[in-house]
Parts: C-alpha cells; sequence; structure tokens
C-alpha cells in the first residue's frame, strides 16, 4: 500500500485482543502542513505501580505505531518516554512500606522500563524525573518563569495533618460526603455521587495519612494565572486545532467555557524538585509542573548538543500521546507552561484514547472514542464527566 496514502496511527486498542483502528487522522494533517521533524512524547508514567494493558493499549501501543509508522518513511522522529517520579502518591506508599520515595520510585521505574522492553516500545529514551538533568532543566524553567513574573503569589489556607507533620493534598482528606452523606468521600469528589468536592466541603475530615483530625494552616503559593493566558488558548485549540480528536477538543471546550483560573504550580511536600526561590523552604514544584518538563528533560539526555531544535523549531512537529485524565494538562497548563516561556513550540496534536474499563465486575468508566463521541459519563474524574461539547 502507498504509505503516503494510510497512516498507521492506531486509534483504538481494547485490552485483550489489543485491537488497532487504522486512520488518517495525524497524517492528514501533517500533509498540510509541512514539517522538518517530529517530536513524539508519551504520558510519563508514575513509579508507582507496574504499568497494565490499559496503559499499553491506550498510549504506548499507539504511540509506538505512530513512530514507527513515521521511521518506515524515513522521517526523522524521536520518541521519548520516561518514568514520574515525584507527587504525594509516591510519598503515601513509601510511608506505609517504612521505605524512602527514592526506593519506590527505583523499583517501579526499573521494573516499567523493563516491560517497555519486554514488550517492545522503540523508545529511543526512556529516563526518570528524579535524574539530575530533569532536576536542573525543571528548576531552571520555574525561575525563568519567576523572573519574567510569569507567576503569582498568593497565601491561603489549608488542611494540616499535625500528627503527621505535613500538609494534605485534596485526595488525602476523607470525609462524609455533604451532597448524599456517605463516608469516605475525598476532598476533591465524592465517588458514591460524583459531586466535585473541596476539602472544607466535607463533614468530620479525618486525614488519610494518620487518621488524625486535620487542622487549617496558612500557606504561601506560586500560581499560574491560567486566566491570562485564555485568550490566546481560545483561539489556538478552539479555532487552529478543530482536527483535534471530539474527545480532546470537547474537554478543552468545556475548561474553556467554564473559565480558567490560575493553578498552584508548588505544594508544601519533602518530595520533588525545591522551589527555587528564597522563602520556599519546605516546598516543592507541583508534579504536574515538573513532569511535562521531563519530556524536554529526557530528551537533553538523548541529545545533548541539538535538543533544542525538537523543541523551540516551528517546524519540528510536537506530538503528545496521553491518557484521557491528562488532556487539560498538556492541551492547556502544559502550554500556557510553555508560551509562558516564550522559546518553544506548542504540541501540533495530543491524541487521547479512552476505554471501558472493569474493576471486578464493576465498569466504572465508559466513553466511546474518536469521532463517536461520547455515550456515557464518568462516574471518577470530574474532568472526564465534560469529555465532549455534548456533555
Ligand atoms: N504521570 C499521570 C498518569 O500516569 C502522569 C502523566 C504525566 S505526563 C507528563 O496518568
Ligand atoms: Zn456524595
Amino acid at each position: 500500500k502507498n504509505l503516503e496514502e494510510y497512516s498507521y496511527f492506531a486509534e483504538t486498542a481494547i485490552f485483550v485482543p489489543l485491537k488497532a483502528f487504522i486512520t488518517k487522522e495525524i497524517h492528514n494533517n501533517t500533509m498540510e502542513k509541512k514539517f522538518k521533524r517530529t517530536t513524539v512524547t508519551s504520558a510519563l508514567p508514575y513509579a508507582n505501580g507496574p504499568v497494565h494493558i490499559g496503559h499499553l493499549a491506550g498510549v504506548y501501543v499507539p504511540a509506538d505505531i505512530y513512530v514507527r509508522y513515521l521511521r518506515l518513511k524515513k522521517e526523522d522522529v524521536i520518541f521519548i518516554g520516561g518514568s514520574d517520579e515525584h507527587g504525594v502518591p509516591i510519598t503515601i506508599r513509601a510511608k506505609k512500606e517504612g521505605i524512602t520515595p527514592q526506593d519506590v520510585v527505583d523499583r517501579y521505574h526499573t521494573l516499567i522500563k523493563k516491560s517497555f522492553e519486554e514488550f517492545g516500545v522503540s523508545f529511543d529514551v526512556y529516563s526518570r524525573t528524579t535524574s539530575k538533568t530533569h532536576h536542573d532543566t525543571a528548576s531552571d524553567f520555574f525561575r525563568k518563569l519567576y523572573d519574567k513574573g510569569e507567576f503569582i503569589e498568593k497565601t491561603s489556607m489549608q488542611y494540616y495533618d499535625e500528627e503527621a507533620k505535613t500538609f494534605l493534598a485534596d485526595r488525602y482528606i476523607t470525609g462524609e460526603c455533604p451532597h448524599c452523606h456517605a463516608e469516605g468521600a475525598y476532598g476533591d469528589q465524592c465517588e458514591k455521587c460524583g459531586t466535585s468536592l473541596s476539602p472544607t466541603d466535607l463533614i468530620n475530615p479525618k486525614s488519610a495519612i494518620s487518621g488524625s483530625q486535620p487542622v487549617m494552616r496558612e500557606t504561601k503559593h506560586w500560581y499560574l494565572p491560567l486566566d491570562k493566558h485564555e485568550e490566546w488558548l481560545r483561539q489556538w485549540i478552539l479555532e487552529d486545532h478543530k482536527e483535534w480528536r471530539p474527545n480532546v477538543y470537547g474537554q478543552c471546550k468545556s475548561w474553556l467555557d467554564m473559565g480558567l483560573q490560575p493553578r498552584a504550580v508548588s505544594r508544601d511536600l519533602d518530595w520533588g524538585i525545591p522551589v527555587p526561590v528564597e522563602g520556599a523552604e519546605g516546598k516543592v514544584l507541583y508534579v504536574w509542573f515538573d513532569a511535562p518538563i521531563g519530556y524536554i528533560s529526557n530528551t537533553k539526555e538523548l541529545l545533548p548538543d541539538t535538543w533544542e531544535k525538537w523543541w523551540k523549531d516551528p517546524e519540528t512537529r510536537l506530538v503528545h500521546f496521553i491518557g484521557k485524565d491528562n488532556i487539560v494538562f498538556h492541551c492547556i497548563v502544559f502550554p500556557a507552561m510553555l508560551k509562558a516561556e516564550g522559546s518553544y513550540i506548542l504540541p501540533d496534536n495530543v491524541p487521547s484514547n479512552e476505554f471501558l474499563n472493569l474493576e471486578g465486575d464493576k465498569i466504572f468508566h465508559f466513553h466511546a472514542t474518536g469521532r463517536y463521541g461520547c455515550t456515557s459519563i464518568s462516574l471518577t474524574s470530574p474532568a472526564s464527566r465534560m469529555c465532549c461539547a455534548t456533555c
């Protein structure tokens, strides 16, 4: 078959057997705009557990197929992967097991890397966000935005666990849901009735770490004012990227239509990349701030002398393969970070797959993928409940 005519990009792969749909959508777009090279990234899995078939089907197999297709066509392409090794869940797991967060990520990074090798995912580099290159890159990135005045500083009251001596992420506060009165609702959402919550909505809040009752404490953080980026984001996504998949486009549209808010890019935590400014002791970069910069750091590790052309030349096509829960970070937050920095290109496409997930005998997500839109709603993720314009 003529390779120009058929794009070997897998749209959908559903569990076992993995089933690849071939579509022309990615390639069609490439033919309209001429690019010299392609940087393909696939979401960095958390080094907090093994990768499973859903990860492979949703992200890594489709990305691998696309990269192999470009290589067959003798196009210039790099395929970037790596482990995401920061964030609160890793610290919780370490505490539970009586080991350090570094032990946790060492174990799972090794396991995940090996799984990908054995499965045949053909990354050009598979690195990790605890590398020195990444710490330096993410730290410099934050500092540049800070020096340019791209952040706002805000003080707020947050729940603090006096026993565990730590501020609590929303997910680590549980209590009674104010709507359906189910026990065990999380500080960000009640799983029983699906309502989005904030930690202060919970009745009788408890720390999921120590079980004690948390207290309110004042804390300062740095925020990326997404509201200031809303106008260009609207134009860039809603007008200039109508070809993005309906689930991706639809979710972006809902976020934009609701109005963007400033988002904190730091956390009170002792695991992560220290916030590189004075007066930020005990604070680290929010994992979703540093993780996407990991794509850049890993490119630097692969190509120390020529990495910039893969990230800064407008003739490079950047494509992020991601899971559906990562849409807002890759389509709105990371592009806003790149734009604020000023010297980077933006992604040309962000393909994301969605699946029927089974847990025991329960079906807890159901989204139709691709152009068929959404047939039902997610019960677990507030963002996914607005997966398309109809929702
Ligand atoms: N680790 C979330 C996930 O694995 C997150 C992706 C980071 S991509 C920069 O779903
Ligand atoms: Zn509820």
